[in-house]
């Protein structure tokens, strides 16, 4: 029996976001969040089973990781065994294209393409819901890299909690990366949205408004309507940052950079342009567009900050899962 499984992953980009937990163990999302997976920054992830192992391995980039990584993914690797009814240990070996921590869905990649290629390692049959379900319990947003394009993460128990695929149906969208600093942050998403939660009197405005959100959210993606989806992404975005800056101390992951490009990309709409900024726990912005006009913003937006790197990435696939 092959006991060796490699699973490929795609980050995925929030257009609504997943910003606090209803429950920090389960990693149940407070509010409904919706994506696109990217057809970029894939993760590759190989799970091979060591029955003589006294405890986990993992490497990530072919260097072995720090304890607290370690820590995590073994805590992970539990729920899988547990469900397996199995006790082996593993070697886990990751290699991630995407900048680790810089607010660019690391960890969604990674948890989901770790989830498929565990899963398959211990014998689990998961369909796609299982799958995000169990993704879930390593990081909230890989529960929606299971999924190819489009994909809504509802709330809800552990059972109903769980991200599903949308039909893009001819929807033609693509996000235009402004990388603008790709160190990692200091503080993690994790811990500036329980600090969110605890401490910003905005947070419950927060919840109610992304609710409301995702509402006309699905009825423009219902209608392929790209200027409605993103009017309300950007929206939806600035309300996440809000909620944040709300928070004592302060959340700031916005630089003057990331105005910067936020100027530009209203200035490309008063030209014409249907282009709408998004941007997660990090400087980074990222624009849908239509596929058609990626390469007109991103030239414009090179021109504004020249110094960042700037990629045009597509609707990506699911995870994929192959023996060996
Ligand atoms: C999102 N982010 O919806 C939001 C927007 C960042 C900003 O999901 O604690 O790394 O592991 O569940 O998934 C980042 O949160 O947090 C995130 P955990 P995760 O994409």
């Amino acid at each position: 029996m092959t006991t060796t499984f490699t699973a490929v992953a795609h980050p995925n980009i929030a257009l609504i976001k997943y910003w606090g937990k209803s429950d920090e163990e389960l990693i149940l999302p407070a509010s409904p969040s919706f994506s696109m997976t990217l057809d970029a920054y894939p993760t590759t992830t190989t799970v091979r089973l060591d029955a003589t192992a006294a405890e986990d391995s993992l490497s990530l980039d072919g260097r072995a990781a720090g304890a607290g990584q370690r820590a995590r993914v073994s805590a992970f690797l539990d729920l899988v065994r547990q469900r397996a009814g199995r006790r082996e240990r593993v070697v886990v070996e990751s290699r991630n294209t995407v900048p680790t921590g810089a607010g660019l869905a690391s960890s969604a990649a990674g948890f989901a393409a770790l989830a498929g290629a565990a899963s398959a390692a211990f014998g689990l049959d998961l369909d796609l819901e299982e799958l995000s379900r169990l993704a879930r319990r390593g990081s909230g947003s890989a529960s929606r890299s299971v999924h190819p394009g489009f994909a809504l993460w509802r709330t809800g128990d552990d059972a109903g909690s769980y991200a599903e695929g949308l039909d893009a149906g001819d929807l033609d969208a693509a996000l235009v990366i402004v990388v603008l600093n790709d160190a990692a942050k200091a503080v993690s998403s994790r811990v500036a949205m329980r600090a969110t939660a605890e401490t910003s009197p905005f947070y419950s405005a927060w919840l109610q408004a992304s609710n409301d959100d995702l509402d006309q959210m699905l009825a423009a993606f219902e209608a392929r309507d790209l200027d409605g989806m993103g009017q309300v992404a950007e929206r939806n975005a600035l309300r996440m940052h809000a909620s944040m800056l709300g928070a004592v101390p302060p959340i700031r992951y916005l630089g003057a950079d990331s105005f910067t490009v936020l100027d530009a990309v209203a200035a490309l709409r008063a030209e014409g342009l249907t282009a709408y900024a998004t941007m997660d726990a990090g400087p980074n912005v990222k624009v849908l567009c239509p596929a058609g006009q990626a390469s007109r913003i991103a030239e414009a937006l090179a021109r504004v900050v020249p110094a960042a790197s700037i990629i045009t990435a597509g609707m990506g696939p699911g995870v994929r899962v192959y023996s060996g």
